[in-house]
């Protein structure tokens, strides 16, 4: 029996092997973080190894997918299921970028922390919004609902083996080797000819529209390796003459602990796509949708830490508005003034999540009645609890930053409403709140602590 973490972890790796195949930039990618990762390690030893070890950061992937109904979306859960991966989080992305990007998203990811120590794939997965009229016209949204309705992303051949696996929670070796062909598979770059009137009619309203609803198939958009010292992979690949967006999205680069998530990209490259012209010819054409992306992820922040950021990145916002300034200068000065710079700062102020573990090296005596003195007098460690999920923002500037035009948005139509509960009912599963599965991991490590050392609780 091959148990779902590894087929998840075997996944990952084909997936990658196949997407190297597809963009060789992407290889680059994967090598230059390599290096980068050694050259940290080396560096700042086990330091380096604070936010997991190096074996875990090595294979460690997000890739993104788009599709088109709740019908493809619930297919997809299935197959994510079979791989452990449960949908986490709510993104709307409709307004958070200025270019048109008529998505919801979640994320299908493990959600305990074995799982993810194991193998972290997630996958960001976004889903078409046809019925907002903002992007799309009733006529129009006739035609692509029609479109969508009449295509097949996933067989049942694979969808069958899914569903085995998610309620065996594996399968054996044939039907696992033919389920990862089959996945993988789904994810391929299809060579079936592109209708060149249709997509670039949806490519009008938006890229990503036409990239997802123009198109019989579906197809990875990107993977994301994980580095740990994103500034310099940015320098390595840049010295490569690989174009890179123009900025790393979220964080800056400062001078106290990593947080969240930062994440950068090179520009999606024209691939060569088969067209099919008006009058029926086949010829060929090129499309600029996939890209590679690399993200250093940090702490897990907890509303309040995720509040916080959010009122930082307002106040960058405003002070480059209104006195200008380079955007990593002005951000590492608001960072410095309005977060706390250690591990410790942010811990006690409850900003951010840390599982707490009794140490070998505890004094002896009563330990004392709260988890900061037990972690300054030596009783336990805190270890950093990893940001494991996306940020709107930066996915918006992803997107944004990699579209070939802006698109176009009818602002005097009425946005229709999307919500968590919604997007679950249309998945046809729960989908956690991330703050939760934190909160709830950092919890029990605490309940474990106090029956260890035998204190009544700690506060
Ligand atoms: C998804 C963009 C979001 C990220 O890492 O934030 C994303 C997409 O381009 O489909 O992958
Ligand atoms: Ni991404």
């Amino acid at each position: 029996m091959v148990p779902q973490w590894r087929l998840r972890a075997r996944f990952a790796q084909e997936l990658s092997t196949m997407y190297g195949h597809e963009v060789p930039a992407y290889t680059t990618l994967v090598e230059v973080s390599e290096q980068v990762n050694r050259d940290v390690v080396e560096r700042d030893g086990a330091g380096a190894q604070r936010l997991g070890s190096i074996g875990r950061i090595t294979a460690e992937r997000h890739g993104a997918i788009r599709v088109g109904t709740p019908i493809e979306l619930g297919q997809v859960a299935r197959v994510f299921g079979a791989l452990g991966m449960h949908p986490v989080g709510f993104y709307d992305l409709r307004d958070a970028a200025s270019s048109s990007v008529p998505v919801i998203s979640t994320a299908f990811r493990p959600i305990d922390a074995d799982e993810l120590a194991r193998n972290p794939f997630r996958v960001f997965t976004s889903m078409l919004t046809p019925a907002d009229p903002r992007f799309f016209t009733p006529e129009l949204r006739a035609r692509l609902e029609t479109f969508l309705a009449g295509r097949q992303l996933f067989g049942p051949e694979l969808l069958e083996l899914a569903d085995r696996a998610e309620r065996d929670g594996g399968l054996d070796e044939p039907d696992a080797d033919n389920f990862l062909r089959l996945a993988v598979q789904a994810f391929e770059l299809s060579g079936e000819p592109v209708d060149r009137a249709w997509y670039a009619e949806l490519e009008k309203v938006s890229a990503v529209a036409a990239d997802i609803g123009g198109v019989r198939s579906t197809h990875i958009n990107h993977l994301t390796p994980r580095v740990l010292d994103i500034d310099e992979l940015y320098r390595r690949m840049t010295d490569r003459g690989i174009a890179m967006i123009d900025e790393i999205q979220g964080p800056p680069k400062w001078h106290g602990p990593d947080v969240l998530l930062r994440q950068t990209s090179f520009r999606a490259l024209a691939e060569a796509r088969i067209m099919r012209e008006p009058d029926g010819t086949v010829g060929t054409g090129s499309l600029r949708v996939r890209f590679g992306e690399v993200e250093a992820r940090g702490v897990a922040l907890t509303p309040a830490g995720r509040a916080r950021y959010d009122t930082l990145l307002v106040e960058v916002d405003r002070r480059l508005a209104a006195s200008g300034g380079v955007r990593a200068e002005v951000a590492a000065d608001v960072w410095a003034k309005g977060l706390p710079d250690t591990e410790a700062g942010l811990r006690e102020a409850d900003l951010a999540y840390f599982s707490y573990a009794v140490s070998p090296a505890r004094p002896g005596g009563p330990p004392p009645g709260t988890l900061p003195e037990l972690v300054e007098q030596g009783w336990v460690t805190a270890t950093p609890i990893v940001y494991e999920d996306f940020l709107p923002r930066s996915a918006a500037g992803i997107f944004q930053s990699n579209l070939s035009a802006e698109g176009t948005r009818d602002t005097s139509q009425e946005a229709v409403a999307y919500d968590q509960d919604w997007l679950a009912g249309a998945v046809g599963r729960d989908i956690h709140d991330p703050f939760a599965l934190y909160a709830a991991q950092q919890a029990a490590s605490v309940t474990k602590i106090t029956t260890q050392l035998g204190t009544p609780e700690v506060s």
